[in-house]
């Protein structure tokens, strides 16, 4: 796989090149690698902060959302830095494999997706395996509106006001038994509906459907959540819909969308990106800025809506993405730099 080519971009700083410089360069190297002309952009997979250097086309949205009733949940606030992040950037720059890998093609291809009805199993090892329809998955938890700041590996960040149900209340509602030590989720698989999963050129060369996976503590810790909703609506098919789930302190990889499938386990289930390219993801992905990934620095972002694509301003990224507060101590006494 293309992967294995490492362009080194690491000998950039952004004191001392302008971003033209870094943008016409990393043409150049993409040119050289063939990544660039007879589509050959599409096979690239791990070339996430490249996508991101190209368009953002706003397309018709014709998906239709309602609103959903819920309260404000303000406690983690205090964490995030900048404002909302424009709904228009939030539906319109995503990654979405499943439609396509250009950071648009999730909002141009996934209009017509059917979130309902739905069916979302959540099995293995709980006293009361449960399946929710669509109407579950809006009525059956009381809803709360918070704020997080979304960090992709790519290095460029969002702030969402999610609508959703902490992961904790379906766990408990299912019976987490006491052995289980992972819990494991599965995107649709309908190649029918989802023309990245039809062909590897388009899905980026991932092995549908995408899975993810987190520890039993991380996914009991009240951060991690079950979103089906933005800016007080449905969530769009670009952003997961019918549900999705929310781990603000992880880079955004683990929020996996259009979940059908939730596992209580007791071993580490398999990761999509891991699976993909086990030297740059893994399966813990904690936001670190002191880990970089092997082709990119990790200790800046850029916010998406703020600034243009040349834009030098970029911030400091946190580690655990600000949240250490809530979720430092699921890992006391784990080396974060090998298990990144
Ligand atoms: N099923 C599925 N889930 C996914 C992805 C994907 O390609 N397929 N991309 C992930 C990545 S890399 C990121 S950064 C976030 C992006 O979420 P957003 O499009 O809502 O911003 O979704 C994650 N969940
Ligand atoms: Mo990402």
């Amino acid at each position: 796989m293309h992967f294995h080519k490492k362009p080194s971009w690491d000998k950039f700083k952004d004191s001392d090149v302008t971003p033209e410089e870094v943008f016409n360069d990393r043409r150049r190297i993409l040119k050289q690698m063939g990544f660039l002309g007879a589509g050959a952009l599409l096979s690239s997979n791990a070339n996430a902060g490249i996508f991101d250097l190209f368009g953002n086309k706003k397309e018709k949205q014709t998906f239709l959302r309602s609103d959903l009733p819920h309260t404000q949940n303000t406690e983690y606030d205090s964490v995030l830095n900048g404002a909302l992040t424009p709904e228009s950037k939030i539906i319109t720059h995503n990654n979405f494999y499943e439609f396509g890998t250009g950071k648009s093609d999730p909002a141009e291809n996934a209009q017509g997706f059917k979130v309902d009805p739905w069916k979302l199993v959540i099995d293995g090892l709980v006293d009361n395996p449960l399946t929710l329809d669509y109407d579950d998955l809006m009525k059956l938890f009381a809803l709360e509106e918070r704020t997080h700041l979304l960090r992709c590996v790519e290095a460029w960040s969002m702030v969402v006001p999610w609508v959703g149900f902490p992961l904790a209340s379906l766990l408990k509602k299912a019976g987490v038994k006491s052995h289980a030590t992972h819990v494991a989720f599965e995107t649709l698989f309908d190649p029918e509906q989802m023309p990245g999963q039809k062909s590897r050129l388009m899905g980026g060369g991932i092995h549908y459907p995408y899975v993810e996976g987190l520890t039993i503590n991380e996914a009991m810790n009240p951060l991690s959540f079950m979103a089906v909703g933005l800016y007080g609506k449905t969530l769009p098919p670009q952003n997961g819909a019918p549900i999705r789930l929310v781990v603000p302190w992880k880079y955004g990889f683990k929020s996996i969308k259009s979940i059908v499938r939730i596992r209580v386990m007791d071993k580490q289930p398999p990761t999509s990106w891991n699976q993909l390219a086990s030297r740059e993801y893994g399966f813990y992905a904690n936001v670190n800025p002191n880990v970089d990934h092997p082709r990119w620095s990790q200790a800046t972002e850029r916010r998406i809506g703020e600034g243009g694509l040349f834009s030098a301003k970029r911030i400091n990224t946190q580690m655990f993405n600000g949240y250490g507060e809530q979720v430092a101590d699921l890992y006391s006494g784990l080396d974060l730099t090998r298990h990144f």
